[in-house]
């Protein structure tokens, strides 16, 4: 286990800018190609089962078009963080093959949440194709499809994961992790009621919550925490630490994802925003407060919240009015300096490059 050696193993070698982005793709491919084993240890159990054989044929088909597709950011820091955290020769193969299952038990819970949230947020695409509930038939059967896949994460942990030391931590952690990303979707719900626009909810301090618990801890805290406990790092103080960059990381995310709502291009980020017509304390919305005269104030009342696309082209004329976009860019600018001075002071005993490694994939994001 990993102790005093306070710098990555992998960072030892020095490589230039393309030949990390080739071992990155061949990481990517790595990752996915190790799905297939997944589908097969969370199927072929229940040859013995006949009976259920129909259910089984469902939720492979619902891995397959939900759990696929994605960026892998979260499955793929699991085992980036693991490999720069143990020793090389504590890397044997069975142990790597734990490490891409429990990235991929991060891929389902996210897989999970996004299925469920397309159908509280009414969205229309997701990954460049129609929502699963969206589906001719699906509906809101989608709801068990959901459940399903979340009951999936427990199963993979349990086969693959049940005799280490670190099993309980593991399950904790998947478990904590789902609570807190409900609590924040709760925050996110309440604070966008259908057909009752109230812009005095939308403050920065409200914000800050919501992202905090919806967003920063299973998108950011969850992947490293999981390497680190399969590490054998297990103290609290370390944890403490590696939270507090992870959360500001992950506020960062959020604001970049409620900007990609509005100013993205669906077909790069593969989704149809609706934070507009959802009533949504956005980041955006937030700022567009801030600078807002009484008379744009008033236009936000009068158009925000609502599906007609006349008045959500009168909302994104406000935010433009008010160059939101440049409010953005200087955000972004100041929240990755801010985020490398964070990484320097509260990254030990942790090596940096594991969080920079994280920053830089975000930053400047397009999907
Ligand atoms: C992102 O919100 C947050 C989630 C996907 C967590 C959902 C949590 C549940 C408990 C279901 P978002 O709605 O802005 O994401 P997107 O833009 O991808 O729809
Ligand atoms: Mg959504
Ligand atoms: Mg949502
Ligand atoms: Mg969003």
């Amino acid at each position: 286990v990993w102790t005093e050696e306070p710098r990555a193993f992998s960072s030892s070698v020095r490589m230039n800018g393309n030949q990390k982005l080739d071992v990155y793709n061949q990481e990517k491919q790595n990752f996915i190609q190790h799905f297939s084993q997944i589908v097969k240890v969370l199927t072929e159990k229940e040859l013995g089962h006949p009976d259920i054989g129909d259910a089984i044929a469902r939720l492979k088909e619902v891995l397959e078009y939900n759990a696929l597709g994605g960026k892998y950011n979260r499955g793929l820091t699991v085992v980036q963080a693991f490999q720069e955290l143990v020793e090389p020769k504590k890397q044997d193969a069975e142990s790597l093959q734990r490490a891409l299952t429990v990235g991929w038990c991060v891929e389902l819970l996210q897989a999970f949440f996004l299925v469920s949230d397309d159908i509280m947020d009414s969205s229309l695409t997701r990954r460049g194709q129609i929502c699963w509930y969206q589906k001719p038939g699906i509906g809101l059967d989608a709801i068990n499809d959901a459940l399903l896949l979340e009951a999936s994460i427990y199963r993979l942990l349990k086969f693959y994961c049940r005799e280490q030391p670190y099993y309980l931590n593991l399950l904790e952690l998947f478990l904590q992790s789902s609570y807190q990303t409900e609590i924040g979707q709760t925050l996110d719900l309440m604070t966008a009621p259908q057909g009752h626009v109230d812009l005095g909810r939308y403050t920065e301090k409200r914000y800050k919550s919501i992202v905090k618990y919806k967003t920063a801890f299973y998108s950011f805290y969850l992947p490293i925490a999981a390497a680190m406990y399969m590490a054998g790092i297990d103290g609290e103080k370390e944890h403490a630490n590696a939270l507090k960059i992870l959360m500001e990381m992950g506020e960062f995310f959020q604001i970049q994802d409620d900007y990609l709502d509005l100013f993205g291009d669906p077909n790069v980020t593969g989704k149809v925003g609706t934070d507009i017509q959802d009533n949504k304390c956005s980041w955006l919305v937030v700022q567009c407060l801030l600078r807002a005269s009484p008379q744009q104030r008033q236009i936000l009342e009068e158009n925000y919240g609502q599906k007609d696309p006349e008045k959500v082209a009168r909302v994104k004329a406000l935010y433009e009015a008010l160059d939101l976009q440049s409010v953005f860019f200087k955000y972004e600018e100041d929240s990755y300096n801010r985020l490398k001075s964070l990484i320097e002071q509260c990254s030990a005993p942790l090596p940096p490059s594991i969080f920079m490694e994280l920053a830089n994939k975000i930053y400047k994001r397009r999907k």
